[in-house]
């Protein structure tokens, strides 16, 4: 813990932390909240080198947006010090400070009186998750997508990350394949959803625009005392990418049956009134600003997306849970499975769900 105090006096802060603790049930940074001797509250965050190998350009894409979102907000007459991240400099001016470990960690203001919920409590909230994250697409609509780097490469290519799956499961570093023969063969068939968007990228009719990349609902902050979205958070993956992998992370995670991690995976399914909610919340923001194809192609995203996490957290449990921090050894085979048993729901709904997205647009 001493560690964390003399990290935090790092940064350009006229205060002194007075208590420090774990914060959050993010799966890829260590996040701790940072209590001050003045009565402030920081975030402060280690990012994970293992996913972000090179947390320069992490910070290079989180300060480009996240100070063009501050001027939109302004022009709007919204809160900048709420309404987006905020990062606090180190005493040199820097927006990462490397610990003698050679770890990178960098301090956010605490946006105050807020909460984010691992599951909505109400059909309310998750339309407004909808409402939030459709309103981060239109705000970034205009912003030249070639000035981010691309973060984490291929995050969200299909082929690639079918590519990686078979190199788990050809390799099975862990030993651990021959438990979960169903859960490949079931992984296995979905394979021929994974096409879709590249082919689309090819014939130019889905292009990247300036997304998030990781729209889970609680990378939401919400006001505690209004109950609206405030802010959105966890912006490590903002980079070029497509729409509608941004709207399908919330469907995907939000709009299941059971949470990611549930135990009881068979009762994993699509609940078709959250994910009408979201749609509509989605495109009741930035709805006017996407193209035909790009809404078309928003329930294709859903489940694309689900299929693109049901492999990566098998693919991990087979590596031996290298990537995703797990709290028990068969974590990742638990999303796996609400991953997969969702997938297989979205597929015999799949009338149901463009039925939905065709009233709504
Ligand atoms: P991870 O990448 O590990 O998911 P996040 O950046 O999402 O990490 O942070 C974890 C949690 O910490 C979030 O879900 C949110 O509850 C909280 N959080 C993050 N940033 C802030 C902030 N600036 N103000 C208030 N809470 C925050
Ligand atoms: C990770 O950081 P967190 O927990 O919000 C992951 C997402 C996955 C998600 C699965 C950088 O998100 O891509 O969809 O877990 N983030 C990264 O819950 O890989
Ligand atoms: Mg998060």
């Amino acid at each position: 813990m001493d560690r964390y105090y003399r990290i935090f006096s790092e940064f350009d802060i006229d205060d002194k932390a007075v208590g420090i603790q774990k914060w959050g049930y993010g799966h890829i940074n260590r996040t701790l909240l940072v209590d001050t001797a003045k009565g402030d509250q920081y975030i402060m965050q280690m990012i994970n080198k293992y996913v972000f190998t090179e947390p320069d350009k992490v910070m290079h894409n989180i300060m480009k947006v996240t100070e063009y979102l501050k001027r939109q907000i302004e022009e709007e007459g919204g809160d900048p010090g709420r309404e987006t991240l905020n990062v606090i400099m180190t005493r040199d001016g820097k927006n990462l400070y490397w610990d003698d470990e050679g770890e990178p960690w960098r301090v956010y203001t605490y946006v105050r009186n807020s909460i984010s919920y691992e599951r909505v409590r109400s059909n309310e909230d998750f339309y407004y998750a909808g409402s939030a994250f459709g309103n981060f697409a239109k705000r970034l609509i205009d912003f030249p997508a070639d000035e981010l780097y691309e973060t984490i490469p291929k995050f969200h290519d299909m082929p690639d990350r079918y590519h990686n799956f078979d190199v788990a499961v050809e390799e099975d570093r862990s030993g651990r394949a021959k438990n979960v023969q169903r859960e490949i063969e079931m992984a296995q068939s979905f394979r021929q959803y994974a096409w879709e968007f590249f082919e689309r990228e090819q014939k130019g009719e889905l292009f990247n625009r300036v997304t998030h990349n990781d729209t889970k609902p609680n990378n939401i902050l919400y006001d505690k005392d209004t109950n609206r979205p405030i802010c959105i958070v966890d912006l490590d993956t903002v980079m070029p990418g497509l729409i509608a992998n941004d709207f399908a992370n919330s469907i995907r995670f939000g709009a299941n049956r059971v949470a990611e991690d549930a135990r009881n995976y068979e009762d994993a399914g699509i609940d078709l009134e959250l994910y009408r909610l979201y749609t509509k919340g989605y495109l009741d923001e930035c709805g006017s600003v996407l193209t035909d194809i790009e809404k078309e192609m928003l329930p294709v995203g859903a489940r694309m997306m689900t299929i693109e996490n049901a492999i990566r957290f098998l693919g991990d449990y087979l590596d031996g849970d290298l990537y995703f921090s797990t709290e028990y050894p068969e974590h990742n085979l638990s999303r796996a499975r609400t991953q997969l048993w969702l997938a297989k729901d979205m597929i015999e709904n799949w009338d149901e769900m463009q039925d939905i997205l065709h009233e709504l647009i």
